[in-house]
């Protein structure tokens, strides 16, 4: 493909890098202070440009860095299809990211350019942002690299991480982008799955983490209130992104959120993150204590609705379809042996991060992935979508054909994941069937700083640490101490630190083999500051 290498030196001009800034594309894209990601996004732009006009079709990029602080910001890049970027140009994008020199970045520039054939159509580049203050010039850079590279951009301003998906995903298919189409794909799907249903019912309480996702579920309150469903929102905006608020930390702390601890006992809540992806359900229990419904308990709601459904679509159906529940490291065990030994359904663990978890769930006819954050959704095979349509119409054949557009088919999205647990709600299972559904294990997870956490690598779906030696082997030594104990530590993608996971029969054994695992990552992997014995507990 050709570039105008000249134009490019004067665009990138304008966006130097800080000198001792080495960004890679991590768990889910670029992440970092928002003063040092100029160079990244007008880069990252430059790269999704060359894809846009190489398949051309439209690609997309997001600005947000989800459930990190206000201060941070960064960016997730978007295939013509709506899914995550694929794996192999993660690492072009890192190597762009990374250039130290002029000279550098158009060398890696001009050696991608010529891999390249370029299409009969120019691409488009869809860029959307979160609410960040940080967005607004951002998104500029980027589109500034778009255009370096001869691509052409629609901005289309704040929007939510799976909006942004769903966007690219749809104007691929019929070239228009209206934002109204988002909301009536949302509302029609969630009439069907509620056909019959659409008296009054008890408040859904929604934490926003102050977010974006508050002011698309604000647009969406009126309309959801003809349908019986009336959404109470909470941290909708009024006070600091994703601080004491958001399932990321309703989910890590394991804690009311702020504004929603008064809520009287089994009143149905959740939350969502800073761009709407994940989601999370909580309550509180007749003692007044915190009940998490995590990603794994989602999971297995989905399972047990969407087994439901085709147990009662036509003779034979649910025999001749696969259907798998995709699960990472984290997901609870009670989780995982209740869907393998009580609903008779496969489970695969893969790597954290949903573009893996999306991926391995590709593979079923029905494939249900959740990270236990909240992060994730329920795919429909096309081949199955065509099936049902060629089915006579019968209410579970529409039901599941109503999953399959109200469930975002190209990443998690928390709206479409608070509109179906409400929908199965309303479907004759309660929250109370939902909670007793399994019982988790007691569990902790912890993090601590390391000197260079890239020390530690891992196996079998992160599991098992293979590097430095001698870890892998003392955490084995510490969990074998412990009943029903199970744990891990892997370097987190999306922050400088080691994340430890660990259950056990008890919470005050899950809490001491958390902290032992970490004493023992400390020794190991040359630990920053104090030993966790005295300071975990903070996540
Ligand atoms: P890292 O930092 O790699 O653990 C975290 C989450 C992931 C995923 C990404 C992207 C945990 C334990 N990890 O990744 O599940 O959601 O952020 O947001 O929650
Ligand atoms: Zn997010």
């Amino acid at each position: 493909m050709q570039l105008d290498l000249a134009a490019v030196r004067v665009a990138a001009a304008a966006f130097p890098k800080p000198e001792a800034f080495k960004p890679s594309y991590g768990t889910a894209g670029f992440r970092a202070e928002a003063s040092l990601l100029p160079s990244t996004v007008f880069r990252c732009g430059m790269l999704i440009g060359l894809k846009a006009r190489s398949c051309g079709q439209a690609c997309g990029v997001m600005v947000t860095a989800s459930h990190n602080p206000e201060q941070d910001n960064g960016l997730k890049l978007v295939e013509a299809s709506g899914e995550m970027l694929e794996p192999a140009w993660e690492a072009h994008a890192t190597q762009l990211a990374q250039a130290d020199t002029e000279e550098q970045l158009l060398q890696v520039l001009a050696a991608l350019a010529a891999t390249l054939q370029p299409a009969d159509t120019p691409g488009r580049v869809i860029i959307g942002r979160d609410t960040r203050s940080s967005g607004a010039d951002l998104a500029a850079a980027c589109s500034a690299g778009v255009a370096a590279v001869g691509g052409k951009v629609s901005d289309i301003g704040v929007v939510t991480t799976p909006e942004l998906h769903f966007t690219v995903q749809t104007f691929n298919q019929y070239q228009a982008l209206e934002e109204q189409a988002y909301f009536t794909n949302l509302l029609e799907s969630f009439r069907t799955l509620t056909a019959g249903s659409h008296a009054p019912q008890p408040p859904l309480h929604v934490d926003c983490a102050n977010g974006v996702g508050a002011l698309k579920l604000q647009q969406l309150v009126p309309q959801l209130q003809q349908l019986g469903l009336q959404l109470q929102l909470y941290n909708a905006g009024q006070g600091r992104l994703n601080h004491g608020c958001g399932a990321d930390y309703v989910q890590k702390e394991q804690c009311f959120p702020a504004g929603m601890g008064d809520l009287p006992a089994g009143a149905c809540s959740a939350s969502i993150d800073g761009d709407a992806d994940r989601v999370v359900f909580f309550t509180k229990g007749q003692d007044g204590s915190f009940v998490l419904l995590d990603g794994d308990k989602i999971a297995a709601l989905a399972a047990v609705y969407l087994r439901r459904l085709l147990s009662h679509a036509p003779p034979g159906t649910a025999d001749s379809i696969s259907t798998g529940v995709v699960q990472t490291a984290y997901a609870n065990g009670a989780s995982t042996r209740f869907i393998t030994e009580q609903l008779g359904l496969q489970v695969r663990c893969t790597n954290t991060g949903v573009k893996y978890l999306h991926h391995e769930a590709k593979a079923f006819d029905v494939g249900i992935y959740f990270e236990s954050n909240g992060h994730g959704t329920v795919l429909l095979k096309p081949s199955l979508l065509q099936r049902l349509q060629d089915m006579d119409e019968n209410m579970s054949v529409m039901q599941l054909l109503a999953v399959s557009r109200l469930m975002n088919q190209a990443v998690g999205d928390a709206i479409s994941g608070l509109l179906l647990c409400d929908a199965v709600l309303r479907s004759g299972t309660s929250l109370a069937e939902w909670q007793a559904l399994y019982t988790d294990l007691p569990s902790r997870q912890l993090k601590l700083v390391v000197a260079d956490r890239t020390v530690i690598t891992t196996t079998d779906a992160e599991r098992r640490c293979v590097t430095p030696a001698g870890l892998q082997d003392a955490i084995d030594a510490a969990v074998a101490k412990y009943d029903l104990g199970r744990a891990f530590a892997r370097p987190s993608g999306t922050e400088d630190a080691v994340r430890v996971y660990a259950e056990a029969g008890s919470q005050e054994a899950a809490d001491a083999l958390a902290r032992e695992v970490a004493g023992i990552v400390f020794d190991c992997c040359g630990g920053v500051g104090s030993r966790p014995e005295h300071s975990c507990g903070v996540l």
